[in-house]
Order: C-alpha cells, then sequence, then structure tokens
C-alpha cells in the first residue's frame, strides 16, 4: 500500500501506541468508544502535556519509530498480512492501526499522533452533533407584557409618585398591607419602594438575613420620606409577621381580617396563641375609612411557589376572600425572580420573555385563585447596594397600580357613601 494509498485510508496522525486501548469486541467506531477507566482521558492530557518535552523524547520517539513501525490501512480493502500475535487496536470505521513489519512503504506513526487521533475519536462523542438534542427556547420571541425600560419612564412615573394627592381630604394616607409566608419577601419589598424613591440604598422595614421564623413580628406602618424634611408620600405601607402553616405559629388570619376591617392600631404586637380582642389597647372598636387597609399586597416568592405549604395557601385565601367581601383591591407581588430564571439573574428586562417567569406567575395564579394581570414580578434590593435601573422600573411598574387601585378604593368608597347619603335623603 503506498503512502497516498494509507492517507486516503484514514486521518492518519502520529499517536503514542502506548496510550491505545486493545480493542475488546472488534471494530468499534469513534463514537463508540467508551473511555478508558485506567487511563487518563484524552482530553484531560494538554497540549504541553502531548508536545515532546525535550531532546531525548524525541530521540526516544525516534526509536520508538524504528521498532514498532506502525501501519494504518482501511479496514475494508485491508489485504495485508498481519504479524503473527500482533495486537489488535481500537480504530474508526475507516482506519485501523496496527503493529506490522512494513516499514519500507509505510506511514509511520510516532505516540503522540495516535495520542492525537484518539483525542479526536474521544471528541466525537461530545460533539454537538452526538449530544442530545436541545430543550425548548427558554425565550419567547417577544415580550409578552410591555416595558419601557428607559430612565424617561421611570423618571415619569417617580413624579407621578411625588404628586400624588389621595382622592378624597377623608383619607390623608393611602394603607397598602403587606401579607405572605414567612421569608416571602414582604420587608424587602418595603425596603425596595422605599430605595427606589430615595435613589439610594434604605433599610426602614428589616428583612431577615436568610427565612426561618417570621422575622417581623410587630404590626408597623411604614412612612417614606420625600425629599424635604418632615415630609413624606401620601401612602404607608403596613408590615407583619409571616404566615405559618401551624395554628399557633406566625400571624393570625383573624387578626389580618381585624387589619383588613381598621381594627388594629399601628405598633401592636402579634401573639401567634391568640388574636387581638377588643379590649386590647390596640383595638379601634369603630375604624374610620382611614384606618382601613386600601389594598391588600400579597407575597410569594418565585423560587418556593410550589413549596409553600396548602394551610398557608389556606390561610392567604381567607384573607383574599375577606378582602374581596370588602371590596379592597389586590395586588401579588412575587418576589425572588433572580433565584428562579438564570436569564433573569443576568438581565432582567428579560422578565417578560422568560418561559420560566411566565410560569412561575401562572403558579401562583392558580395556587392564590388570581387573574395573571394582578401579578407583578419584582427583584428585590437585597444585595445591591447601589440602584439598577431595571430594578426600579418593574418595582414601580408594581407600585403604580398599587397606588392607582388604592386610590379608585378610596375614592368609590367616599363617592358611594356621598351618593347613598344624597339617595337616602331624597328618599326621605
Ligand atoms: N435573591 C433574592 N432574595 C430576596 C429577594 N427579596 C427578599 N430576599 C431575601 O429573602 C429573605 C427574606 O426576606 P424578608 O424581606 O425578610 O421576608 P419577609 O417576608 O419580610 O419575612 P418575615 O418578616 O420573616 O415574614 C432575606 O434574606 C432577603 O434578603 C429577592 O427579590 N431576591
Ligand atoms: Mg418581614
Amino acid at each position: 500500500m503506498s503512502y497516498d494509498d494509507e492517507r486516503k485510508a484514514g486521518d492518519i496522525e502520529k499517536a503514542s501506541l502506548a496510550d491505545i486501548q486493545p480493542e475488546a469486541n472488534g471494530a468499534a467506531s469513534p463514537t463508540e468508544l467508551p473511555p478508558s477507566p485506567a487511563k487518563p482521558q484524552p482530553e484531560a492530557a494538554s497540549d504541553a502535556q502531548l508536545a515532546p518535552e525535550d531532546d531525548k523524547t524525541c530521540e526516544r520517539e525516534s526509536k520508538t519509530k524504528v521498532h514498532r513501525t506502525s501501519v494504518i490501512h482501511n479496514t475494508f480493502s485491508e489485504t495485508q498480512t498481519h504479524t503473527p500475535g500482533a495486537a489488535a487496536y481500537r480504530y474508526s470505521s475507516t482506519a485501523r492501526a496496527e503493529e506490522t513489519n512494513y516499514s519500507n512503504n509505510t506511514f509511520e506513526v510516532t505516540e503522540a499522533s495516535v495520542m492525537s487521533w484518539v483525542r479526536k475519536a474521544v471528541k466525537g462523542l461530545t460533539s454537538p452533533s452526538q449530544s442530545p438534542a436541545p430543550g425548548p427556547n427558554p425565550e419567547f420571541d417577544k415580550p409578552w407584557r410591555e416595558v419601557t425600560w428607559s430612565v424617561e419612564e421611570k423618571s415619569q412615573i417617580l413624579r407621578k409618585l411625588k404628586d400624588l394627592q389621595p382622592g378624597t381630604a377623608q383619607v390623608r394616607e393611602l394603607k397598602i398591607l403587606l401579607h405572605g409566608p414567612v421569608g416571602a419577601g414582604k420587608s424587602s419589598f418595603i425596603n425596595s419602594v422605599n430605595t427606589v424613591l430615595q435613589g439610594y440604598n434604605t433599610t426602614g422595614a428589616l428583612a431577615a438575613s436568610s427565612a426561618g421564623k417570621s422575622f417581623t413580628v410587630e404590626f408597623k406602618y411604614h412612612r417614606l420620606k420625600k425629599d424635604k424634611p418632615g415630609s413624606f408620600y401620601p401612602f404607608v405601607f403596613t408590615d407583619i409577621m409571616g404566615l405559618e402553616p401551624e395554628d399557633y405559629n406566625g400571624v393570625q388570619t383573624e387578626d389580618i381580617v381585624k387589619i383588613l376591617q381598621g381594627h388594629v392600631k399601628g405598633g401592636y404586637t402579634f401573639n401567634p396563641f391568640k388574636p387581638i380582642d377588643k379590649d386590647d389597647r390596640s383595638y379601634i372598636s369603630n375604624p374610620g375609612l382611614k384606618d382601613k387597609v386600601h389594598c391588600l399586597v400579597s407575597v410569594l416568592p418565585a423560587d418556593k411557589i410550589s413549596l409553600i405549604s396548602d394551610d398557608v395557601i389556606k390561610k392567604m385565601k381567607t384573607v383574599r376572600e375577606k378582602a374581596r367581601e370588602l371590596g379592597i383591591p389586590q395586588v401579588v407581588i412575587m418576589s425572588q425572580v433572580d433565584s428562579v430564571c438564570r436569564l433573569v439573574q443576568e438581565d432582567l428586562s428579560k422578565i417578560y420573555t422568560s418561559r420560566k417567569i411566565k410560569e412561575k406567575m401562572k403558579e401562583c395564579s392558580d395556587r392564590l385563585g388570581v387573574p395573571m394581570n394582578c401579578i407583578f414580578p419584582v427583584q428585590n434590593y437585597h444585595e445591591q447596594v447601589t440602584n439598577d435601573l431595571n430594578m426600579d422600573i418593574l418595582i414601580l411598574m408594581a407600585m403604580s397600580d398599587i397606588i392607582r387601585f388604592a386610590n379608585d378604593y378610596v375614592e368609590d368608597q367616599v363617592y358611594n357613601a356621598n351618593e347613598y347619603a344624597k339617595n337616602q335623603l331624597y328618599n326621605e
């Protein structure tokens, strides 16, 4: 066989015979090549390892060539007599390497080249064409909810919030109540809104360093400062203890319902064993519209929705049903989106193109029984100390709807009450 024939027969390279494994069950294609447990994997050997280190190595190699000249020839056109006892070696479907005496008209190989050939063959095993078909694209072609990720958009929402005046003189502050499981990110959301409004890192509603037992035990109003001293935004957040599955752990649903109705004063400390009663000094017997909650915000962590116990979800549903009876608008904040989707963790502006996030929002919607358009995914400020435009935009989008719903509610209450009074007078 001529040199040219030999070349055609296979992709001939210099290789190390010492690194070729004896063939176990006849010819195997490179794609079928199992890794050798006893030997280091070809990929693991760096070029530096494979290259001759010094002159001595070269000398050694040339001696090897003389004594162990190899022929690589086409398996299917093979006609030569094999050296008796010559070991059969692993080879490709088109080429085969074996020891022979044909040193004068054959292509000589070195240990390094055979090693390289083996490496290529094994590489074929992991090449993209061999790997399993990729899963569905984690991104939608276009966002399913429109968001303008710009400084102008942020400034516009901020200005609206700064200029906000509740629609009725009866209510000076819109009350927003946050509830949800322990460690859902309730306090972090309040801090995040404050961080966006102030433009710097804030920790007004202290958040837990990690979730366990509820970190927030006191029923507290959080007022957010405006730019001038002594001036505040006309809305307050009420941060409460988290819900827990057991009856005597966390905040009681009865307490939350009392808060919705306006019976609980700020500063009240929750007692997981006993809900507030009429004799408590924090109990308001005849609450007015200003004492009531004007928007109920349920907070669920995106990364643990499926892990939240049915008991906690049941408690949340009880509170939501009571809020619905009272006509109080509701919003769901889905926090911790960065923990559930790598795409979003790397680029928050992909929030509405991420399939994972939509899937999680759907899970929120199904478990709580709320429509998708009431769910706002956000990433809270929890480790960042400087403002991020995309985080700000998502938080502000949620806030502007919360405030609008709350304001509409108080206006409706006053308008309906006035209409009712007028109608009563008219009928008399
Ligand atoms: N990665 C990530 N972590 C968050 C996010 N929001 C909150 N956390 C973390 O989640 C943990 C719980 O957050 P909190 O705000 O204390 O939760 P909470 O609902 O107020 O908890 P309780 O008051 O104990 O009921 C804290 O370690 C936060 O740093 C978020 O959007 N992303
Ligand atoms: Mg808290």
